[in-house]
């Protein structure tokens, strides 16, 4: 069995960076309902993940999205993080939300929208310097919606030129983080659909890209974790957008619809050793909470992926290989099944209880009052959201 201290200790190094934007109003394309105390600056916004943090302990970080998140002084916004308990993480470039753009932006067939997004992802890179941040995550809306409307080898040009300008603005410790989607907003070809597409631009771009697998962009029923343990192999595997989907991109709590699938990931995370940040895996949070409370949606995802975590810990690795090696194959799928079978919240909760926090993050925040407060104080003003 795996040592019980040595598991402890990964959860409570275990790091995730939530995201500005969920603490946000956000919808459909049918209706956004607007939930009261939401923040109305980017500021309230880290105050709302810094509570996050406070009651998970394992969230100290909180990534941005430009402009939504623009000010004028990002050292005094990170100041502000700090004194809340969190930092500033990834900044996340947006170059989908422009009348421009609806050809394409570093891919659009015109030179000049072009020059603009190239433009804005390189604002972003200025905008990491003065945050600290390393990395700079990109995703591209850009493709096409009917054959013939472009030509599909001259896009993957542009996006190249594109990349390879921002790489050569990246600081020594700064990288680019490529995140692929399969379908929406387009609907014939999006210019990054796959990992196979991120992994052949961050290949040719060099050691400081690498892909980001965000859980929702991908055609249901694909094998998640058999790319995560193929880019882990390759050392192009630069972190996750978590959340869960039945149908597209959901983006709803991680680990709602389908646990299975999010320990499965998990399992080779903890087979690759990329577990602690030092493996520089950035596991990050991309969610919207259209329905419920935004930061108990948060907790809740948090937990989901530390209960995943702990899961995966749980494995008998040496009981498994044996079993592989003994080539038994039920053997083999047993051990894996008896550490997701495990019921892992007491673990965990007494993890939390020697951190000195509550066992109970959601119970603890309800009882903290906050929700009421910024209901209370958080009045006036434009709250946050998509703009979409
Ligand atoms: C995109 C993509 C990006 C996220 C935006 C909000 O679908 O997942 O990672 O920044 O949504
Ligand atoms: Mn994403």
């Amino acid at each position: 069995m795996p040592d019980l201290d040595t598991i402890k200790a990964e959860l409570r190094a275990q790091r995730i960076e939530l995201p500005s934007w969920a603490f946000g109003n956000s919808g459909t394309r049918f209706k956004v309902f607007p939930q009261a105390g939401v923040p109305r600056t980017p500021p309230e916004k880290i105050a709302d993940a810094a509570q996050v943090h406070a009651y998970t302990g394992v969230a100290p970080s909180v990534a941005l999205h430009i402009p939504w998140d623009r000010v004028d002084d990002y050292a005094e916004l990170g100041r502000n993080a700090k004194d809340l308990g969190v930092e500033l993480g990834t900044i996340n470039a947006n170059v989908f939300q422009d009348n421009d753009y609806m050809l394409g932006s570093v891919t659009n067939p015109d030179p000049a929208v072009r020059r603009k997004a190239l433009g804005h992802l390189l604002e972003c890179v200025d905008i990491m310097d003065q945050t600290g941040s390393r990395d700079l995550k990109l995703w591209f809306s850009d493709g096409t919606n009917y054959p013939g409307q472009d030509d599909i080898a001259a896009r993957q040009g542009r996006l190249s030129e594109a990349l390879h300008a921002v790489y050569e603005r990246l600081g020594a410790d700064q990288r680019i983080l490529l995140e692929y989607k399969l379908f929406e907003p387009a609907f014939y070809t999006m210019d990054v659909p796959d990992w196979g597409t991120a992994y052949a631009h961050c290949v040719e771009l060099g050691p400081k890209a690498a892909v980001v697998v965000d859980t929702g962009h991908h055609a249901p029923g694909t094998n998640i974790e058999f790319i995560v343990a193929v880019l882990l192999r390759k050392g192009k595997l630069g972190g996750f957008d978590f959340n869960s989907r039945f149908y597209a991109d959901d983006d709803l709590m991680v680990g709602a619809a389908d646990p299975f699938q999010l320990f499965r990931i998990m399992a080779e995370v903890v087979a690759g050793h990329a577990l602690r940040p030092a493996a520089g895996i950035a596991f990050m949070l991309d969610q919207c909470h259209n329905i419920e409370p935004k930061i108990p949606g948060q907790i809740r995802s948090v937990m989901n992926v530390q209960e995943a975590t702990a899961k995966a810990l749980l494995i008998d690795r040496s009981a498994l290989s044996a079993a592989q090696r003994a080539r038994d194959v039920l053997g083999a799928n047993a051990v894996f099944m008896d550490a997701y079978n495990t019921d892992v919240r007491p673990l965990l909760a007494g993890v939390r209880t020697e951190q000195g926090l509550d066992p109970d993050p959601v119970a603890a925040y309800a009882a903290s009052g906050y929700a009421e407060r910024i209901v209370a104080e958080r009045v006036g003003g434009t709250a946050a959201g998509w703009g979409a």
